[in-house]
């Protein structure tokens, strides 16, 4: 489904059923078509940083009164920016960059956006056509660059082509499985004249985003369920993609299986419902896991089996039988085989089933299997503990004077946040330990309210992805829950939040390490450090690098707080401020994520007592 652009369009473009119209503009630069064909999709906001390639285009965005520009200070930050805004809002996000290290700069966030099915329209500005091929300077093939990690992409060879190229990639990037669209645009395009015709609706042949299941794939379901004794649900992004949360609650209400998400199902279900079993995999609950590793039958919808979630492949829900149903034919059967393989959108899919279990009621209440979960979820609940190992750490020695008791863990900073925000909060986060606890310890009831960069797995997402909930959100609360790693990779971040007034917040759970990886240096490699201390050692005594100053430089607020006492006053302070905020939260480096499954192993080797 990838084609390089080459024919130009007409006034009318015949489709094998009904021509589709389109409206004639009058005469523009390329660069001009480009930004009315913006508008015509709603585009409402761009993160672009400029250069030779895309000024023009940036010339042309100071002409349009619709789009808001926000100038990001580093390409990735407007990738991201660009996906907060997406994942939040459901809509497509839309970032631009010039060619070479601008274009390559969107790389992180491209593959990002293609791991996790996040609809983006990705533009770059491209050497003059002429210099293509001639290592010109800034020339990259970005076309060529991308092409694993898009759904599609163009490089814009003639003019008239580029009102379509701008239809057919917002289509393409929302509908069926959403994911990244590249228009890389030559500089002599961006520069040409013509007349532009655009498209009411985009014409694919051969695209059709949206399959259905059958009725007797949806009644084979139902007679599976009414078999099965333990059944559970383990449903994922697709059914957030597809809209699909209410269908899913009608379902899980109508059948009383209980729902499993993966992590970036968060808030699909909501997690305080009694049916819920929070997220499963690596660190997901251990009564989730251990569900699904005795369920007789697994619901799969929308989701993709990934290797974080199912450890060894081959002993995930080894006895069960398990029904997959996905929009993308290729997930089926791709990591396992499973025995009823479906290819359907998710919300007509549950929407039918729901229909389906009204009429003919499910006669089994699942009470033997409901008592054996909340069996499980008594014994082993998210929890954590004030291990000795933490009241005689460094952390507690050097940086709180001795004084243990005040020593701040980073799970309750989440539990308190989830407080002081009634769990109404959209939560981004960086990648590693704190990212796993702002999954675990804040209870998400919606969907699009927990985003966070989950199969490419990118540290620096966070406080750039709150930019973009924010900016299409302006009046939720954006919270990004930050590692001292992850934050300091996309810093910079910090002046697009104060230039351009995006009162996101931050809240950094600075540990002075890179967590996630000292933890598996503890687990696997006797707790040999190899590089993942983040503080000055000739210095360990000062908290490094101090965001507080950093923050003052970017005319930003920040507070660090040190003790548990002032830590609920800090964090309102920070709640109620109307402008971005950064809290620098100090914890224990010693604390590990639990539960845990080493990768590739199974449930049965599940760390799961902290
Ligand atoms: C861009 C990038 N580089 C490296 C990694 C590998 N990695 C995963 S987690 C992690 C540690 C993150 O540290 P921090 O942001 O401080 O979070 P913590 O685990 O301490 O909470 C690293 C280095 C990554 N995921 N992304
Ligand atoms: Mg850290």
């Amino acid at each position: 489904m990838r084609s390089m652009s080459k024919t130009s369009a007409a006034t009318e473009t015949k489709s094998a059923t009904t021509p589709i119209r389109g409206e004639v503009g009058p005469t523009m630069m390329g660069s001009e078509i480009l930004v009315a064909a913006l508008e015509r999709e709603g585009v409402d906001t761009i993160f672009a940083y400029p250069g030779g390639a895309s000024m023009e285009i940036h010339q042309a965005l100071t002409r349009c009164k619709k789009i808001r520009t926000i100038l990001p200070r580093h390409e990735q930050g407007g990738v991201f920016a660009a996906e907060g805004y997406a994942r939040a809002s459901g809509r497509v996000g839309v970032c631009m960059a010039t060619s070479g290290p601008g274009a390559t700069n969107l790389v992180t966030g491209i593959a990002d956006a293609y791991m996790d099915s996040v609809p983006l329209v990705a533009i770059t500005g491209q050497v003059h056509q002429l210099m293509i091929g001639k290592s010109a300077f800034q020339e990259t093939d970005m076309f060529g660059l991308t092409l694993p990690i898009v759904k599609h992409s163009y490089l814009v060879t003639d003019i008239n082509d580029v009102a379509r190229i701008v239809k057919e990639a917002f289509h393409i990037a929302q509908t069926g499985r959403p994911g990244p669209v590249v228009i890389d645009v030559p500089k002599n395009i961006q520069q040409q004249r013509a007349q532009p015709v655009f498209l009411k609706a985009a014409n694919l042949r051969g695209y059709h985003p949206n399959p259905r299941a059958s009725e007797i794939e949806l009644n084979e379901i139902i007679g599976l369920i009414e078999k099965s004794e333990r059944p559970v649900l383990y449903v994922g992004g697709g059914i957030i993609t597809s809209g699909a949360s209410p269908e899913l609650r009608q379902f899980v209400e109508a059948t009383r299986i209980p729902v499993a998400t993966t992590l970036m199902g968060c808030g699909s279900f909501p997690e305080t419902h009694p049916l819920s079993l929070k997220w499963l995999g690596m660190h997901g609950s251990a009564y989730a896991n251990w569900a699904v590793s005795e369920a007789d039958l697994l619901l799969a919808f929308g989701v993709r089996f990934d290797d974080r979630v199912t450890g060894k492949v081959d002993k995930f829900c080894e006895h069960g039988a398990i029904v997959h149903i996905d929009i993308d034919a290729s997930e089926l059967n791709k990591n396992r085989r499973v025995h009823l393989p479906i290819i359907s959108d998710i919300k007509y899919a549950l929407a039918q089933l729901a229909q389906l279990v009204k009429a003919r009621p499910i006669r089994k209440q699942f009470t033997p299997w409901h008592e054996r979960i909340a069996a499980w979820k008594a014994k082993a609940p998210l929890r954590y503990r004030v291990t000795d190992e933490v009241l005689k750490s460094q952390h507690v020695r050097e940086h709180m004077g001795g004084d243990a008791h005040q020593v701040i863990m980073p799970q309750e900073v989440v539990e308190l946040l989830c407080e002081l925000t009634r769990g109404e909060a959209i939560i981004t986060t960086g990648v590693g330990q704190h990212q796993m606890w702002a999954g675990q310890f804040y209870q998400y009831s919606t969907p699009r309210q927990l985003l966070t960069s989950a199969g490419l797995g990118s540290m620096g997402f966070g406080f750039p992805a709150a930019l973009g909930a924010k900016a299409a959100f302006p009046d939720r609360q954006v919270v990004d829950i930050d590692g001292d790693g992850s934050f300091l990779m996309n810093v910079q971040e910090l002046a697009t939040a104060h230039i351009e007034n995006i009162a996101a917040k931050a809240v950094i759970l600075n540990n002075q390490h890179l967590g996630m990886v000292v933890q598996w240096e503890d687990r696997f490699y006797a707790g040999n450090r190899g590089h993942t201390y983040l503080g000055d050692p000739e210095n360990a005594k000062q908290i490094y690098p101090d965001f507080v100053a950093i923050a003052k430089g970017f005319n930003v607020k920040c507070e660090r707080v040190m003790f548990r006492k002032d830590l609920r006053a800090a964090m309102q302070r920070m709640l109620e401020t109307p402008e971005p905020y950064l809290l620098d939260v100090i914890t224990p480096y010693t604390e590990h994520v639990i539960p845990f499954i080493p990768a590739g192993k199974s449930v049965a080797e599940m760390i799961w007592e902290p």
